[in-house]
């Protein structure tokens, strides 16, 4: 018997967490938390302790499997899997063309650079239109906001936290979510060390969170953030309190920021946002007069109607008090690889450079809204969504109207799934390929680096040889692409990755025809802002040298500020802040009109032993009878006649569902709280019999509800109805 303890990281959520596997006979019998991680030291959450549940899952998908007339999944070879698939789509791509194509990538793919690569790899040797992520769901008015303002969708600065006097908070619950688009290892002693200093943290959301109970809470209305951040900038120009010196230096287009916001004093404001307009004017003036502050906003600020306004004024925000690109500030983290600067070059994906064909909606680097696939497959004439795809996703259960999407499904041609369970969605699929758990892949953690207030990074190889039959998504994407003649990443490839690898070629003769993802991930890190270049730079970056380093290597102290001029992509380097689309945005912010029909609004909430909607299966996170509850207020319990415990209805004009009622004092009054990711009807046991429902058969599809600049899904602040149930 051989048992050895290997270092790797956690790769379920952002900080990364630093943990040692021990293997017993090429099974996982453990997973701790890795006291020798530079930063984590030691730390990590119950779930990704409890991933070694999910790894050695009996409910997990081994074997490629096949469904059968009768409805049931049968097991089938690799070839037998991929051979068929390949048949199916040649037929559909000879008589509709490659349009019929699609494919739609979730949430745990951000967390495999090999996944990731290949995909976008296939997407442009293949020339894929219909390509959809959870993305529209997460972050992508983020990246248009950055587009809007910087010019390059994908740099988007992280709130300084070693440095900050004042962090400003919007919609994120860092206690719970462990921290999003920051990646920061022990996120709770990073904020308990700002107040420490003697610093302020405000938390502006609807629930009184776990992290809003450390700090300062303000209780903002669900989906109130536009005129909440409208009106902070009203006060600070009105006031004359913007840092007029960094509003010369790094923006255009102030004064009309400036006018645009001028109606929205805390007057006219109070009660969309539902708050004191005096506390609102203390606010404003605090965060201007603060040392240093860093304005951050996450998944509560990305799900409302207003998703790349608000992302739009956070940073501007910064700008405005003098904190972008400062010390304590809002600050741009340096690349572990160099894809903004290398996309700005070759223009590989960006933002609205296609249309959707449904809706008309821009894509956002390279993918369209989520909330419209079910249109897209039901909708017919030429480009019609026929063969989809889906990769580490379980879109029924996190895009909105989950039914309608289920059904449209089933007029799918072709319905293929790679994931490591039978989940709400692919349940239906006619393949499921299994892939790999992140325990049996090796990982470099490309895009987070730049997201770290203090820079690191971490290759470790695979600590496990695949369970049954599973393989990597990398190669999974390149034996589908070949069966349909497509390379993703190889010499004479269609453009541009063709050119892309023809002109490294060039460089490099000895780099192979069909090079690897390791192979191209070592290249690009070498040549990357903290590469070895080859070994022109000493004690640079290389796989080889990250090897060394198994626990991880922290790349700098700090974060350098300064570096504005070269992150802004627009002409005369200087940041944007009256693009047309949000000038026009601010002009016609109107609230949604009162309905008493509805007179509550529904909001997403995170639990600690959740993760989305894959991780109901673990005993040790299921223990202690956890249900699906709603979070109600309860003023807003009694008028609907319902008390704690009871079952209630909770209706909106889109849907409704039944879930418990826990009523707390948390939520503000008229605003209730429901997490998403429950309901299932996969093939994971413990999961399927832990109940609740899927809270996204509340949310709409229709095309005016989906956000118009970045295509957000409106998952946040929907008009509901509460009912007793008999
Ligand atoms: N109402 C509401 N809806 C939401 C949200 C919300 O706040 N409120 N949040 C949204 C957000 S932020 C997100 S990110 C989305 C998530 O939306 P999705 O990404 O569509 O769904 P997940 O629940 O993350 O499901 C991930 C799937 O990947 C599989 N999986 C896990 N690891 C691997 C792996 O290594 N390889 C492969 N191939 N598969 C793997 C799991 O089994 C699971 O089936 O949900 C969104 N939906
Ligand atoms: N335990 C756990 N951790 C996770 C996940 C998980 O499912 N479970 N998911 C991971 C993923 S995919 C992501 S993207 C991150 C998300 O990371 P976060 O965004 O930090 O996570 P949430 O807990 O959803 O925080 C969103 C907050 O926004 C609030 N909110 C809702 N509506 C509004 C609004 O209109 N205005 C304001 N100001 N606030 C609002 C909610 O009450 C909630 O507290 O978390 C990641 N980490
Ligand atoms: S916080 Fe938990 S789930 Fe997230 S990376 Fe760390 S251990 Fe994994
Ligand atoms: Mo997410």
């Amino acid at each position: 018997m051989s048992t050895r303890e290997l270092p790797t990281y956690c790769r379920i959520c952002e900080p990364l967490c630093g943990l040692i596997a021990t293997v017993e006979d090429g099974r996982l019998i453990q997973l701790r938390a890795d006291k020798e991680h530079p930063l984590s030291r030691g730390n990590a959450c119950p779930k990704g302790i409890a991933f070694t549940e999910i790894q050695n899952d009996p409910d997990r998908v081994l074997y490629p499997l096949r469904r059968t007339a009768a409805g049931e999944f049968e097991r089938v070879s690799w070839d037998t899997a991929l051979d068929e698939i390949g048949e199916r789509l040649r037929g559909l791509i000879d008589e509709h063309g490659m349009h019929s194509l699609g494919w739609y990538f979730g949430n745990p793919s951000s967390f495999s650079y090999s996944h990731t690569l290949w995909m976008l790899g296939f997407q442009m040797a293949a020339g894929l239109k219909h390509v959809y992520s959870a993305g529209s769901q997460d972050i992508n008015n983020r990246f248009v906001a950055s587009q809007l303002l910087y010019g390059s969708s994908t740099s988007v600065p992280v709130p300084d936290l070693d440095r900050t006097d004042f962090l400003l908070m919007l919609g994120a619950n860092p206690l719970v979510s462990h921290g999003s688009a920051m990646s920061v290892p022990r996120v709770r002693d990073k904020l308990t060390a700002i107040t420490k200093r003697g610093g302020r943290v405000v938390v502006i959301d609807p629930r009184n969170t776990e992290t809003a109970k450390l700090f300062e809470h303000v209780g903002v209305r669900a989906d109130g953030d536009a005129w909440l951040l409208a009106t902070l900038l009203q006060v600070i120009f009105e006031e004359g309190l913007e840092d007029t010196e960094a509003l010369r230096r790094q923006a255009t287009g102030a004064r009309e920021l400036r006018d645009a916001v001028a109606r929205f004093t805390p007057e006219a404001t109070a009660e969309v946002t539902g708050l004191e307009p005096d506390r609102v004017r203390a606010l404003a003036r605090d965060l201007a007069r603060a040392e240093s502050a860093a304005v951050y906003g996450r998944t509560g600020t990305c799900l409302g109607r207003h998703a790349t306004l608000v992302a739009f004024l956070i940073d501007a925000l910064g700008l405005v008090t003098g904190n972008l690109d400062q010390p304590g500030g809002s600050v741009f983290g340096k690349e572990l690889v160099a894809v903004s600067k290398l996309n700005a070059r070759l223009g590989l994906i960006g933002y609205g450079k296609n249309r959707s064909r449904i809706g008309g909606f821009p894509d956002v680097l390279g993918t369209f809204p989520a909330a419209i696939m079910a249109k897209e497959i039901t909708t017919p004439g030429p480009g019609r969504l026929r063969a989809l795809f889906t990769s580490a996703g379980n879109p029924v259960s996190s895009v909105p109207n989950g039914r309608e999407l289920a059904s449209a499904m089933e007029q799918l041609d072709l319905f293929v799934s790679i994931d490591i369970y039978v989940n709400d969605t692919n349940r239906m699929a006619d393949y499921i390929l299994p892939a790999t758990t992140f325990l049996e892949r090796d990982d470099i953690p490309l895009p987070f680096t730049a997201l770290s207030p203090t820079p690191y990074t971490q290759y470790t190889e695979r600590v496990l040889e695949p369970y049954g039959e599973a393989r990597e998504e990398w190669r999974i994407v390149d034996d589908i692409a070949t069966r349909i003649g497509v390379q993703p990443f190889a010499l004479g490839a269609a453009r541009p990755v063709g050119r892309l690898l023809s002109g490294l070629r060039r460089r490099m003769p000895r780099l192979p025809a069909r090079p690897t993802p390791q192979l191209l991930v070592d290249l690009a890190v070498r040549t990357g802002p903290y590469g070895d270049l080859f070994g022109l730079r000493r004690g640079g970056l290389s796989l080889r040298m990250l090897r060394r380093h198994p626990h991880g290597l922290v790349l700098a102290d700090g974060i350098t500020t300064g570096v504005l001029r070269e992150v802004v992509m627009h002409k005369g380097g200087r940041v944007q802040l009256d693009p047309d689309e949000i000038i026009i945005e601010l002009r016609g912010l109107a609230d949604r009109p009162a309905d008493p029909t509805y007179p509550l609004r529904v909001i997403g909430l995170r639990e600690l032993k959740s993760h989305n909607s894959w991780m109901h299966n673990v005993e040790p996170l299921m223990r202690g009878d956890r249900e699906h509850a709603a979070r109600i207020n309860p003023k807003d319990a009694a008028v609907a006649g319902i008390q704690d415990g009871d079952r209630c209805r909770v209706t909106s004009p889109h849907g409704s569902i039944e879930v418990t009622a826990r009523l707390t004092e948390d939520m503000t009054e008229g605003t209730v709280a429901i997490p998403h990711g429950w309901g299932h009807r996969g093939g994971w046991q413990r999961a399927n019999a832990a109940g609740g429902a899927n809270v996204n058969d509340l949310m709409s599809t229709d095309l005016a509800d989906v956000e118009r600049l970045a295509g957000m899904s409106n998952l946040n602040g929907i008009p509901i109805r509460l009912d007793p149930v008999a």
